[in-house]
């Protein structure tokens, strides 16, 4: 097996009025995600990666430290964009959650609004390139937290990511400039999907279903 590019679960322009361009789009996920897949499937044979799971490979990478950072960054950044371009939707935003999703974030993390403050501080204070993560914690509870470069809350051992918003310039220069919080946002604001959200919860993070 080799790992592959899932497709968009929407049109390239289907974002365009949520302030996230056809173009930001086209060159992300066909360029940007397209060469993390492109340079993981290199490293299956070098690196004895093939027949784990995607998870695995970024678990393992974690735990390895900087001798595992060569794959860690590519397969950090595949299933990383994998989430986000889940999380995101031409319906999303709002401030209407799903029962069971919002019973969590008041009872976890103080309710939306600090949730929402907590998320955009993550990926603003989140120096260089990285990620800001809503994640399902070892514990069980909800927890915000960030990683820089190709990490995740797998690699790390925090926990199960259920909301991940891509801080790299990549994913916000040509809608936001240098403006990261008003892109973060715009995110939490216009384009989540509270509904994805709310079902990996349910099933305790994203499997991503993909393996070498
Ligand atoms: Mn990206």
């Amino acid at each position: 097996m080799a790992f592959s590019l899932p497709p968009l679960p929407y049109s390239h322009n289907a974002l365009a009025a949520q302030s996230m361009c056809q173009e930001t789009l086209e060159l992300h996920h066909d360029k940007h995600h397209n060469a993390y897949v492109t340079a993981l499937n290199g490293l299956i044979e070098s690196k004895g990666l093939a027949g784990k799971s995607l998870e695995q490979i970024c678990a393992e990478a974690g735990k390895a430290g900087a001798e595992g950072a060569p794959v860690l960054n590519q397969a950090g950044q595949h299933y990383n964009h994998i989430l986000f371009w889940q999380v995101m939707s031409p319906s999303g935003g709002g401030d209407k959650l799903p029962a069971r999703l919002a019973a969590k974030i008041d009872q976890d993390l103080g309710g939306l609004a600090q949730f929402k403050e907590a998320f955009k501080q993550a990926g603003v204070t989140q120096f260089g390139s990285g990620w800001a993560w809503l994640i399902i914690g070892t514990d069980g509870k909800l927890k915000v937290t960030k990683t820089a470069n190709g990490a995740n809350p797998i690699s790390t051992g925090e926990g199960q990511p259920i909301l991940g918003a891509d801080v790299w310039e990549h994913a916000y220069y040509l809608d936001f400039r240098n403006v990261r919080p008003g892109y973060l946002d715009n995110f939490l604001n216009k384009l989540v999907d509270w509904s994805v959200v709310d079902s990996l919860l349910a099933e305790g993070g994203l499997k991503s279903g993909q393996s070498a």
